[in-house]
């Protein structure tokens, strides 16, 4: 049984839409001490997200990275990823449950309701966002913003990690919020040196908790 990091700070989603390089992106997070990564891969066919999935957690099982798998659990069985991220709209909560028990599995949630009927179902964690405008995911809502998000954090116990339109500059004003964890796409994957810029986003959060 995978259990998630005590403290969650980064979790760097890396995303087939901005790269095919998942085996340097998660070689990258690993040597940068990164607590969870997740693979993100909407338009790739069930085959090549295994082939990926597996690649990736081969090269996190020795380490203290965490491997998530977004969106089908079919996935993270075959890879044995630590865990799973599912959303309102993907399989029942309840169902892959049944089916994973042993897995960490995290929701994606928007609103208080729904934050609270998650963690009353069981999840590991939430995923709430997003909190700011993202070109990473075009179909979504309106942003919820930093206000809700503390609202959501205030209401509910198990681990938060907010997402949506973060980077190193709005960075601080979610770690005020209360979250346990920063989830980030483009703000990293579009950096002119990726690297550096997780380097600067766990600087800014080591520097924050030693406040
Ligand atoms: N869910 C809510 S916002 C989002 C997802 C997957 C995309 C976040 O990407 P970015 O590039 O960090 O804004
Ligand atoms: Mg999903």
């Amino acid at each position: 049984m995978k259990t998630l990091p005590k403290k969650m700070g980064l979790y760097f989603i890396i995303d087939g839409m901005y790269t095919r390089e998942f085996e340097k992106y998660t070689q990258m997070a690993i040597r940068n001490d990164v607590s969870i990564i997740q693979y993100r891969d909407k338009n790739a066919s069930l085959q090549s997200m295994k082939d990926n999935a597996r690649k990736m957690q081969r090269l996190t099982a020795k380490s203290s990275t965490c491997f998530i798998v977004n969106d089908i659990p079919q996935v993270a069985l075959f890879s044995d990823a630590g865990g799973i991220h599912v959303g309102q709209s993907d399989e029942n909560y309840l169902e892959i449950r049944k089916r994973i028990p042993h897995k960490i599995i995290g929701v994606s949630t928007m609103t208080i309701e729904e934050s609270i009927e998650a963690e009353k179902l069981g999840a590991d964690y939430l995923g709430v966002g997003p909190i700011f405008v993202t070109q990473t995911k075009p179909d979504t809502p309106p942003p919820i913003g930093l206000t809700n998000l503390k609202k959501i954090v205030n209401n509910t116990t198990i681990p938060i990690v907010a997402i949506g339109g973060i980077s190193a500059n709005n960075l601080e004003s979610i770690l005020e919020t209360g979250v346990h964890g920063v989830a980030i796409i483009s703000a990293i994957l579009t950096a002119p040196n990726p690297e550096k810029e997780i380097h600067k986003i766990q600087n800014i959060i080591k520097e924050y908790n030693a406040k």
